[in-house]
């Protein structure tokens, strides 16, 4: 399929509670690479099989969370296209300086209904992945460190009006609604969870209806085979990584996944498998009574921690 306009969910900031802890973390337990470190601090990361400088980018703080999502878009054109119908639908953008992340171009930087802040961007330097053009290998030295996933994936946000936010996503941002969740037919079955994406991929990025804004629930990261999932959960029992679910398989996108929490009790998610859709998908919906399974399809079982749980 044509890939025009936003590309990809390109990097995330976290905040961490100690970021000596939380970068061993990512860069020896996760396996990600770490590409540099700027002058606030901030520690930057990637996948290994990623080629743009960084997809993560760690914050020490004093409390847990998600500063912003930044989307990768095509060419600077498309950023001031996109940029001008944001501001069209209601939104008010801003835009940050090139350089203030490293290797990264200038950004569009707006607030979601759902309080989260999210960026658009068109440039960010290519670094590669440790392979080369020609006759490349199909993998690097880095992908045989720690749980080593292959890219940063999603990510699933908690906060109000998702409603609002299926608009702006769908009729300015481009994105298409793969599946969705429904409430309880009591309160008259409204959308309360929305899993959109931009590409072929089953979501770039999901929310979940929750009353407090800027929530984040987890941030994924892909591994290649389930097998690879089962080893990264290997990896998270030797280190002791605290487990919040699986490894299993949702029903919703029919990934297999395990949850886990960081250092910081930020949630991530190592994660596989899924299908295909594409925009003229039909759009697949839980309801209420079904959604145990959409949740973890085995077990059909609805856990506590999953719905309180956020950062
Ligand atoms: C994922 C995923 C729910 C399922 C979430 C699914 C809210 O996180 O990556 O497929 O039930
Ligand atoms: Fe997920």
């Amino acid at each position: 399929m044509a890939m025009t306009g936003i590309l990809r969910p390109g990097h995330a900031q976290l905040r961490v509670l100690d970021l000596e802890q939380a970068t061993r973390f990512y860069r020896d337990i996760m396996g990600l690479v770490e590409t540099g470190r700027d002058g606030q601090g901030r520690v930057y990361f990637k996948c290994w099989d990623e080629h743009d400088h960084s997809s993560l980018i760690l914050r020490q703080a004093d409390g847990a969370g998600i500063d912003f999502i930044g989307f990768k878009v095509l060419n600077a054109s498309t950023l001031d296209q996109l940029d001008k119908d944001i501001q069209a639908f209601g939104l008010k953008t801003e835009r940050v300086p090139a350089g203030d992340l490293l290797e990264t171009g200038e950004r569009v930087r707006f607030v979601l209904p759902t309080g989260h802040v999210m960026e658009l961007y068109a440039e960010k330097t290519q670094i590669g992945n440790g392979l080369p053009a020609v006759n490349p290998a199909p993998w690097a030295p880095d992908a045989d460190r720690g749980m080593a996933p292959v890219r940063f994936d999603h990510c699933l946000l908690y906060g109000p009006n998702v409603m609002a936010n299926k608009v702006l996503f769908m009729e300015v941002l481009g994105f298409h609604l793969v599946e969705r969740i429904l409430g309880p037919a009591e309160a008259g079955e409204p959308e309360i969870g929305l899993f959109f994406s931009c590409s072929h991929k089953t979501h770039d990025i999901a929310f979940v209806e929750y009353p407090e804004p800027g929530k984040l629930h987890h941030l994924s990261f892909r591994m290649p085979t389930w097998e690879r999932v089962l080893r990264a959960g290997d990896i998270m029992g030797m280190n002791k990584v605290p487990i919040d679910i699986g490894p299993t398989r949702h029903g919703v996108t029919r990934g297999e996944t395990i949850y886990a929490w960081d250092p910081s009790g930020n949630r991530f998610e190592t994660f596989a498998g899924g299908y295909e859709p594409y925009p003229d998908s039909r759009t697949i919906t839980w309801t209420f009574e079904g959604f145990p399974h959409g949740l973890d399809f085995p077990q059909g079982k609805l856990h506590d921690s999953f719905l309180t749980v956020v950062t």
